[in-house]
């Protein structure tokens, strides 16, 4: 009897570790100033003549019901503008994930880490998916909000309350304030 309460014990102790593994997954252990925005964004993104209409919902991108980017990133900010300035809308995202590099992680950087980082994302989209145009590794200080105005530049307020002011210069961001 003794060894079977024992077993039900650690199994509802090993359930409970998965579900908090898995809502940890979900990112709902980020810190509270993190503001999952529920964006809708209609335009003519892959200039074929016809828009269309990008949304976040639960944490994902969306594009008619069809998940864009791996379901294990949380995307926290959706903004779009032709911050290159040559008349197609780029697609900026802000995203947390357990990887500290962008897309092109250094080979020995094979496994996700557990610690989620915050990044920026720059896509284009194009047939149907959503191609890297430009990503940030780890967001030191983190940003909780960042908007794009009508000149292309891009807005961020960061967590220690401060606004900085990005320009798109050949290849990356730059301060511009
Ligand atoms: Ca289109
Ligand atoms: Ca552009």
């Amino acid at each position: 009897m003794r060894i079977k309460r024992v077993i039900a014990v650690a199994a509802a102790v090993l359930m409970s570790a998965a579900v908090l593994w898995q809502m940890y997954l979900r990112g709902f252990f980020l810190p509270s100033w993190v503001e999952w925005k529920e964006v809708s964004l209609t335009g003519d993104f892959d200039l074929d003549g016809k828009e269309e209409t990008l949304q976040t919902e639960k944490k994902q991108i969306l594009m008619d019901g069809n998940i864009l980017l791996p379901k294990e990133w949380l995307i926290s900010d959706l903004q779009s503008g032709d911050i290159d300035r040559d008349g197609r809308q780029e697609i900026i995202l802000l995203v947390f994930n357990r990887q500290n590099f962008g897309r092109y992680r250094p080979v020995w950087e094979g496994k996700d880490q557990e610690k989620f980082y915050e990044h920026i994302y720059i896509y284009h989209y194009e047939n149907g998916k959503l191609v890297p145009f430009w990503m940030s590794s780890q967001l030191k200080p983190e940003l909780t909000s960042v908007l794009v105005r009508d000149d292309g530049m891009i807005e961020a307020s960061d967590t220690m309350g401060e606004k900085s002011l990005w320009q798109w210069i050949t290849w990356g961001l730059e301060r511009a304030d």
